[in-house]
């Protein structure tokens, strides 16, 4: 994507809520990437600071020794810090990490808010973890897992996104290859979970399998309490699944009568067969600034989307492409390689099915045992797994072999499903003078960066 800087959205999230419920808390919330720190800078920002909990984001399992890297630095810079961290990769590796990171005092299984402000509020006693819900922490020499904790009912209990305790930065937060460097940027989280259950992705299982989502008008005055407020024109609704039904009619409306400015503009995922379900939504999202959607295709082949346990056919995605450039709005689809089954032949297909669904642009990623999927219980009981190093789970590296293609003809494969979309001048020349203006903004990008032909140097 080149370019591109996101703001910490878990974090802030998480911030919003101490100051609501944990009113004592002092917070400062460290962006190492927008205040352009690094390592030893953090440690200086830590020994002034003096906190008493040091909290560190993670968002994917690639980031763990990063992760675990900071709070390795809190306790150098004080040993009597707390040092804290979650979300999906820790939850479901809480044992093992306990073990193997001896930096890391707490995990937070599962939902934060609730179960951190319960921590915060404990910190100085330890002797009350144990009656935390939703905690792992070692205690006399052993690893103790508490309950997990109920999930909240309502989602718009919350605090809306506390980008004030960004506030001295949020200005630089930005995706410029698609809205330019002039279009602040800001994430919306529109709902949690999800009620599918495909097999690669961890998102339905950290969710407790439950879908539960703010209500279109919340979604629309969080829209443009960002805009009111830090001028936010590029919002992404971080959704894993915009979803179906009246929901997505009633997003548009309301955020029609919100009457926005005309250049603000969101995106989000969505599944294929949703988008067909939408289809009469379509016009109306697009005039509610909805430009661009990544749709989850994954496979050209029936039998490996059964095997995901995607619900979709080849059919919906080239459906759901269609409907999307017949309504202007800038189709993303989302590819997966390195399937157990995969072979040469069956990712060539892929190749050629993606160069007939045509979409605007195309991600292809390589199927990743995360844990917290069902991939991952499935590739170690069997022994698949030939790199275990976690920086490499990133859906970009190979780290299981497919029954016929070893972890480096995967890599391989990838390059070339790369090569085959981006390579052609054809396809470029189109983006150039696309008449849809995201899809000329991306590829003037590209072409300006060069990505193309740094893609194209890359194999
Ligand atoms: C936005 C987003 C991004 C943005 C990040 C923006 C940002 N800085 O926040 C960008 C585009 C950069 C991104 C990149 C990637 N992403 Co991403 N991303 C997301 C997405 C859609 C939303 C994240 C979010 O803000 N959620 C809302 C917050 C509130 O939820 P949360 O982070 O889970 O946090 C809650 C709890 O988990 C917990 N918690 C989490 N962390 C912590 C820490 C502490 C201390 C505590 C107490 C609690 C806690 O409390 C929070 C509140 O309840 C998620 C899917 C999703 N909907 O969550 C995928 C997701 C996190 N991404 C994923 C992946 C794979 C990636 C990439 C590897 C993809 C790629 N190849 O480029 C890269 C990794 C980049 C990197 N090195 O960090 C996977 C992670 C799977 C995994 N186990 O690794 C996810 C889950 C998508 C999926 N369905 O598979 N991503
Ligand atoms: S891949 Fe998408 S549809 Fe499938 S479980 Fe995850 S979020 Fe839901």
């Amino acid at each position: 994507m080149g370019d591109y800087l996101p703001p910490p959205y878990g974090l802030i999230q998480l911030g919003a809520y101490l100051e609501r419920e944990a009113k004592d808390a002092e917070i400062e919330i460290v962006d190492c990437n927008a205040q352009h720190l690094d390592w030893r800078d953090m440690e200086e920002r830590i020994r002034s600071f003096k906190p008493n909990i040091v909290a560190s984001s993670s968002l994917a399992t690639c980031n763990t020794y990063v992760v675990v890297r900071t709070l390795e630095t809190a306790k150098r810079a004080n040993p009597n810090i707390l040092t804290v961290t979650g979300g999906q990769h820790f939850t479901a590796t809480a044992q093992e990490s306990l073990v193997e990171y001896p930096d890391i005092d707490v995990i937070v299984r599962g939902e934060g808010e609730e179960t951190f402000a319960e921590l915060v509020a404990n910190a100085g006693n330890k002797n009350a973890f144990s009656r935390i819900n939703g905690i792992s922490f070692r205690h006399n020499g052993k690893i103790v897992h508490n309950p997990p904790r109920p999930l909240i009912e309502n989602l718009e209990n919350l605090p809306y996104p506390g980008y004030h305790l960004v506030k001295d930065f949020v200005n630089k937060y930005h995706f410029a290859p698609m809205a330019g460097r002039n279009a602040p940027y800001v994430l919306i989280e529109g709902g949690r979970g999800c009620p599918h259950e495909c097999v690669f992705c961890t998102q339905w299982k950290h969710w407790q399998g439950r879908w539960r989502v703010k209500s279109a008008r919340r979604i629309a005055d969080e829209m443009r309490f960002c805009y009111e407020n830090y001028g936010s024109k590029f919002i992404w609704l971080t959704d894993d699944n915009l979803g179906a039904g009246t929901r997505t009619n009633d997003i548009a409306d309301e955020i029609l009568k919100h009457k926005l400015p005309d250049d603000v503009t969101w995106f989000v995922q969505a599944r294929c067969d949703d988008i067909i379900k939408n289809k009469d939504s379509l016009p109306k999202l697009r005039k509610s600034g909805l430009n661009w959607v990544l749709l989850g295709v994954e496979s050209s082949d029936s039998s490996t989307l059964n095997s995901f346990k995607k619900g979709i056919t080849p059919e919906d995605a080239k459906e759901a492409v269609r409907l999307l450039k017949k309504n202007d709005i800038f189709a993303h689809a989302m590819l997966i390689i390195g399937n157990r089954k995969d072979t040469a032949k069956s990712i060539e297909n892929l190749r050629r099915f993606v160069e007939d669904l045509d979409p605007d642009f195309a991600i292809f990623a390589i199927l990743t045992p995360f844990p917290g999927n069902e991939i991952f219980d499935e590739a170690k009981r069997n022994g698949w797994i030939e790199d275990a190093n976690w920086s490499h789970y990133d859906m970009v590296h190979a780290v299981m072999p497919t029954e016929t293609l070893s972890r480096n003809e995967v890599q391989e494969e990838l390059y070339k499903c790369y090569r085959s979309f981006y390579g052609s001048w054809s396809k470029r020349f189109g983006g150039l003078f696309s008449g849809n203006e995201l899809k000329r903004k991306v590829y003037w990008h590209m072409a300006s960066k060069n990505i193309m032909r740094q893609l194209k140097a890359l194999f």
